[in-house]
This record gives structure tokens, sequence and C-alpha cells, in this order.
């Protein structure tokens, strides 16, 4: 059976859970969870099933393979069914990928600098000195790494927060300005880029920022609409976020910084 390392609300390992619970493909769960800052949560070779450390990573038939955008592609490929999650016309699947490329450009970072400021930095305070400083002794993404430096650091007042709040409301607007004519990001249907984008929208959610983008209302529909689908319940819902409390609490402490930075994007 396919095996899925993962922890509850890792927004890059949601979109792979949303991938298989639409499908309805079995799958076994080993919870990896080192984003406290305990490095030694990871299992001994797991570097070897990905050399940088991260969830998440999924074993099918003795193959392991990461990074959430290859293995949804992947799960697609290998197992197709219904419902099949990809467009078939080449125009689309063209526009499929060129969505799902601006995570890896700036997207997925964009959202751990919203995440590190608001709530790991808090975490982290409180842990163990010697425990974070083996935490990022260890991390391989010598970039992330940097970035952590100055968002623990420097928390709401990071200039990297805002340059992160600028990149998600040109990426709403373009959204929006797209889900004004289409009702799916790429194609006629439901497709793995509603999958890999509507994760972010749920993790702004968890920090209280829907008000962000009250005025983008055909985005705000998409995404009251892919809530509603029985896979989102299995793969997110279902799976808890233990920092759902405190992500709440400072999203709402936040919000007139982070609006203040919204305001002045374009
Ligand atoms: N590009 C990777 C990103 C993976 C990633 O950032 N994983 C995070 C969770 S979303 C992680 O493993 N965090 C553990 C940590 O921060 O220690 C993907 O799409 O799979």
């Amino acid at each position: 059976m396919l095996t899925l390392f993962h922890y509850d609300r890792t927004s890059a390992a949601q979109r792979v859970r949303l991938c298989l619970e639409e499908k309805s493909i079995p799958w076994e769960s080993i919870i990896v969870d080192t984003a406290l800052g305990d490095i030694d949560q990871l299992p001994k070779n797991f570097y070897e099933l990905n050399p940088k450390g991260l969830v998440p990573v999924i074993i099918d038939d003795n193959l392991a393979i990461p990074e959430s955008l290859v293995i949804i592609e992947y799960l697609e490929e290998k197992y197709g069914g219904n419902p099949k999650l990809k467009p078939s016309k080449p125009e689309d699947l063209a526009q499929m990928r060129l969505w799902m490329r601006k995570i890896d450009e700036g997207i997925h970072v964009a959202s751990r600098t919203i995440g590190v400021c608001l709530v790991n930095r808090h975490i982290y305070k409180k842990k163990d000195p010697g425990q974070i400083k083996k935490y990022y002794k260890e991390m391989k993404d010598k970039v992330r790494k940097k970035n952590d430096q100055i968002n623990i650091e420097m928390g709401i007042e990071s200039p990297l927060l805002e340059e992160a709040m600028i990149e998600f409301k040109s990426l709403f607007v373009e959204m929006d300005e797209h889900l004004s004519k289409n009702t799916w990001l790429a194609g006629d249907n439901y497709s793995l880029a509603d999958i890999s984008f509507v994760v972010y929208l749920h993790r702004l959610d968890s920090f209280m920022m829907r008000p962000l983008w009250k005025d983008f209302k055909y985005l705000d529909n998409w995404y009251e609409k892919i809530k509603k689908r029985s896979a989102y319940k299995k793969a997110i819902y279902d799976w808890g976020d233990v920092t759902a409390d405190q992500r709440a609490q400072n999203g709402k402490d936040a919000f007139p910084k982070i609006l203040e930075y919204w305001n002045k994007a374009k």
C-alpha cells in the first residue's frame, strides 16, 4: 500500500491528501513532524527518501517520491480513475502547469514566511535553544534558513512578511480575475491546479485572514465550493491542526499590520 509521510497541518501534504482522497486511493500514514523545531522526529533514513528532509514524501511500489507537485501528478498518471484531475486539452494542461509553477516560484516560501512570523517564532522561543540550534544546523535549504532567521528575529515587522502579503495579493487578484470568467483554474473541471492553491486559502483562513479577500468574490466562491467536497473534509478538516488556536489568536493580533501591508500592495 502507498505510504505518505506527513503531518496534520502541512499545506504541501494537504494537497497530496486531497488528491489521494479525491481518488479514494488507499494509503497508510506515517507522521513526521519537525515543524515545531524538533529534528529528532525525522526517521533515520529520511534524507535518503528526501534529501531536503521535508514532507510530504510518498513510497509507492518501493519508489520514494518527494515534492508535493511532483507527487500529485504522479498519482494522477499512475492511478488515473475518477475524478480525472488533469485536463485533456493541451492548452488547459499548459494553463494548469503555469498556475502550479507559481507555487515553487514564490508562493510556498511566502506562506512559510507568514507561518514563521506569526506562529513558529513564538513556539521556537519556548523550546530548548539547543534543540532549535540543531534544527537549523540540519536544515538543508539555505534560503529557507536565512529567511527563517530574519522572520524569527523581526516577526510581523519583517520585510519578508510585507513581500509575502504583496505576493499573495497579486496571486489573488489574478485568480479572482481568472475565476470571474472560468469555473476552475484550468479547463472545465476541478484539477490539480485548484488542489494546489486551495491549501493556501485554508492556511490564510486559519490565521483569520479571510477578510483580506472579501472583495474577491469569485475567488471566495471558488474556495467555498472546494471546501464542500467530501475529499476536502477527509484531507484537511479530519487531520486537524495542533497549532489552530495559536494560529487564530496570533493571526487576529497581527491583522492590523497584515492589512496595512495588504492595502499598500497594488
Ligand atoms: N516544495 C516542497 C515543500 C515541502 C515543505 O515545505 N514541507 C514542509 C511542510 S509544508 C515541511 O516539511 N516542514 C517541516 C519543517 O518545517 O521542519 C513540496 O511541495 O513538497
